[in-house]
């Protein structure tokens, strides 16, 4: 099975996602904020943030663990990706270690299916073309590497995000 066949796009709510964990596009503090990690919490309940605050904050490019509460994903993978201001102050090296970091602890925790949202493409300015190429490149060569993921989702709110994403997988499947 090609790493390719793993790899979903999906339009939809992250929230609803049912998966061994769903990422969460957080904030250092991890205690929640708005966009896709205010609906997270508002989907789970306050047994989330009464987690997140025994974690101690994150830094940018990685992430922690939670379970899941209300979600129907058993847990919430919190991960931050960096503020986009000029592409050229380790942007893209952070964002590719959140989905990376995200990777990893799944695998740690024997979590096997995984929903991202675009982490940074909202309110931290990342532009959803440079953002998508890496956020699939970066699942796949980790997926490669770790065939005890079973499947990667990434879920999409918009229709102009999800065809941004189609397009830089189809460039990603040519390249091989
Ligand atoms: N399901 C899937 N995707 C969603 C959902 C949802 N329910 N809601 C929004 N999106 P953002 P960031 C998309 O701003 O840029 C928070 O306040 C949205 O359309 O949520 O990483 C945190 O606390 C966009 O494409 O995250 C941080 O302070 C993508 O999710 C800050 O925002 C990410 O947008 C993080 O900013």
């Amino acid at each position: 099975m090609s790493v390719f066949d793993k790899m979903k796009l999906v339009q939809g709510d992250i929230t609803k996602e049912d998966v061994d964990a769903i990422v969460n596009a957080a904030n250092n503090s991890l205690l929640g904020g708005g966009g896709v990690d205010g609906a997270i919490h508002r989907a789970a309940g306050p047994d989330l943030v009464a987690e997140c605050r025994t974690l101690g904050g994150c830094e940018t490019g990685d992430a922690k663990l939670t379970r899941g509460y209300g979600l129907k994903a058993g847990h919430v993978i919190h991960t931050v990706g960096p503020v986009y201001k000029t592409g050229k102050s380790g942007e893209p090296e952070k964002l590719a270690g959140c989905y990376r970091r995200s990777l990893e602890i799944a695998i740690a925790n024997g979590i096997k299916s995984l929903a991202f949202p675009a982490i940074s493409c909202g309110v931290y300015g990342y532009p959803i073309q440079e953002a998508s190429r890496i956020a699939l490149r970066t699942v796949a060569d980790t997926c490669k590497a770790h065939p005890e993921i079973d499947e990667v989702r990434f879920v999409l709110f918009g229709d102009k995000d999800l065809a941004a994403y189609q397009e830089a997988f189809e460039e990603l499947k040519q390249s091989g």
